[in-house]
């Protein structure tokens, strides 16, 4: 336990989360109505033979009421991916909703993720340990892995340890992976018929496990406020200094919420969208001779500078790259050690390239040499390309580079630095929204523990109202689930968000961007605030606001 605290940290140690009205007095004052029962959002046959115990289950909501059978509750807790401001707020809303129920409950948190779980390496909760971590960023109270429980071993070791610590639940806090992981064991305990809640909750700073019924992950908020601070900044040194563009990668492995919500904020000249990029079916070529217009037209106008976003997934949706790393994820395989063994570049790509079309293979001579070597690197366990190592923001400068230069206009100026902001955002001081939102989804998934809910997702809606209006309940996972093709083989697995074309926010962009591109229309977001005005303390992002 880290004790140097700064005063912010001591601060913000006291800060009490607003909770929804019906959480306000604890468990034993709430109780649950059910809908009706729900459907998949899609393959629906399927996904119910896949699972027949928990699909159909009904959407789940509270209200405030008397419960009879309240008793002491025992939760085990994993923090599952990457890390997202919030996360130790879901801990502290399971830990003091238990503990509301009877002060013999207990909470234990499983260190480095769904390995953890696996291996039973945990630790005890107390109150000095909860204390310590209220409201703080970061997941070093438990740490967080990305490994993936698929197999029957593991769910097997997961009931053992579930009837070792006889635990009426687990909670898996994680995004749409580890949520589907969450369902999947949910399924299996109940046909093993073993009495512990396996519950999810929707973890990401990519904002990307979202829909009708979770309508944010927690993270999201905090992680592109402190991104747009950054962005900000930078574009007042850009129009101070007058003299570089900054080409900036924000991250999102797949969606660009946080790259168009950061630009919703800051105005910037250019901001990619992936999902455009794909839907239009671009090239990187159209994409840098767009970047090279710009340039140039700022420079026509005495503008050598300027700020362009630059989505961390983009690679993954320009055509032509994506088709190369679809092939590239078959043409590695079986190959690592030899790929592993050459000293150069040029070696590796030599024999992956035996694996790949005639056209991939261009593709892949095409890139620069680093970039080159970022796509040969091992998959994560999920299978994901770990994008955030892939400097795109470096390969679109020199491409740009040598656009302006093969023009030869002796006006434009194009000198360029790059930055990546993605680490920086993942741990920082959760703001009170995510301070808020992350404690009522730790105290929802302690009321659905008590009722004896399984293969749910705690759920929090009408974000976009104040805390005394959000309603406090729990999702069936089953009924966000669908088929995709992952490794080869048809999988359930919850629907990733992806930035919609016809949304609100998306649409405010579009119009706008021409005119950003020209003009100076920066905007300055300035670092999150927590006390002061609730217009700026408790503000919400434009992308809840404008409701997509
Ligand atoms: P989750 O999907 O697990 O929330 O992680 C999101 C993320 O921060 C991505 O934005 C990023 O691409 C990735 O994690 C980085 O992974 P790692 O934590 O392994 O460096």
């Amino acid at each position: 336990m880290n004790n140097n605290k700064s005063e912010l940290c001591k601060a913000r140690g006291q800060y009490a989360p607003k909770v929804p009205a019906t959480l306000m007095n604890g468990l034993k004052k709430v109780v649950i109505t059910k809908g009706e029962p729900t459907e998949s959002v899609a393959d629906q046959a399927r996904i119910r033979e896949l699972f027949p115990a928990t699909y159909g289950a009904p959407v789940v909501n509270f209200e405030v009421g008397d419960v009879q059978d309240v008793r002491p509750l025992n939760i085990g807790v994993v923090l599952s991916g990457g890390q997202a401001p919030g996360g130790h707020n879901v801990i502290a809303g399971v830990y003091d909703g238990v503990k509301s129920a009877s002060d013999k409950s207990h909470v234990i948190g499983f260190i480095g993720g769904p390995s953890g779980l696996v291996n039973n390496e945990y630790i005890e909760i107390t109150d000095a340990l909860m204390d310590a971590y209220r409201n703080m960023g970061g997941f070093d109270m438990i740490g967080s892995g990305r490994t993936k429980l698929e197999s029957e071993a593991q769910f097997q070791k997961c009931i053992e340890v579930a009837k070792q610590h006889q635990l009426d639940g687990i909670v898996i806090i994680g995004g749409d992976d580890s949520n589907t992981n969450a369902a999947v064991l949910a399924e299996y305990f109940v046909a093993q018929k073993v009495p512990c809640a396996i519950l999810g909750c929707p973890k990401t700073i990519d904002g990307d496990l979202k829909n009708q019924h979770i309508e944010a992950s927690f993270g999201f908020d905090t992680a592109s406020k402190t991104y747009a601070q950054l962005v900000g900044n930078i574009q007042r040194d850009a129009a101070s200094a007058r003299k570089y563009w900054h080409f900036i990668k924000l991250m999102g492995r797949s969606a660009s919420h946080i790259g168009l919500e950061v630009a919703l904020k800051t105005q910037p000249n250019y901001c990619l969208v992936s999902e455009e990029v794909e839907a239009q079916s671009r090239s990187l070529t159209s994409i840098v001779t767009e970047l090279a217009d710009i340039v140039t037209a700022r420079a026509l106008e005495g503008k050598n500078y300027g700020v362009a976003l630059i989505p961390e997934g983009l690679v993954e949706f320009i055509p032509e790259v994506k088709a190369l790393i679809r092939e590239l994820n078959d043409a590695l395989v079986g190959v690592e050690d030899e790929i592993n063994a050459q000293k150069t570049v040029a070696g590796k790509v030599a024999i992956v390239n035996k694996g790949l079309t005639e056209k991939s293979a261009a593709v892949l001579s095409s890139l620069p040499e680093a970039i080159q070597a970022q796509l040969l690197l091992d998959r994560d366990p999920h299978g994901n390309v770990q994008v955030s190592l892939i400097e795109t923001e470096k390969l679109l400068i020199e491409l740009v580079a040598a656009e302006v230069k093969a023009r030869g206009n002796s006006q434009v100026q194009f000198k360029a630095l790059n930055h990546f902001f993605g680490y920086e955002g993942r741990c920082a001081h959760p703001s009170n929204f995510d301070a808020d939102y992350g404690y009522a989804l730790g105290m929802s998934a302690a009321v659905l523990t008590q009722n004896h809910l399984t293969g749910y997702i705690s759920a929090v809606r009408n974000l976009k109202d104040g805390t005394d209006k959000w309603m406090a309940g729990g999702i069936p996972a089953s009924m966000l689930m669908n088929i995709e093709r992952r490794h080869g083989e048809d999988k359930p697995v919850i629907q990733k968000a992806l930035v919609d074309l016809n949304g609100a926010a998306f649409k405010h962009f579009a119009t706008h961007r021409d005119a950003w591109a020209k003009e100076d229309a920066y905007r300055y977001p300035g670092p999150i605030q927590f006390y002061g005005p609730e217009v700026l303390s408790d503000a919400i992002t434009e992308t809840l606001r404008m409701g997509c």
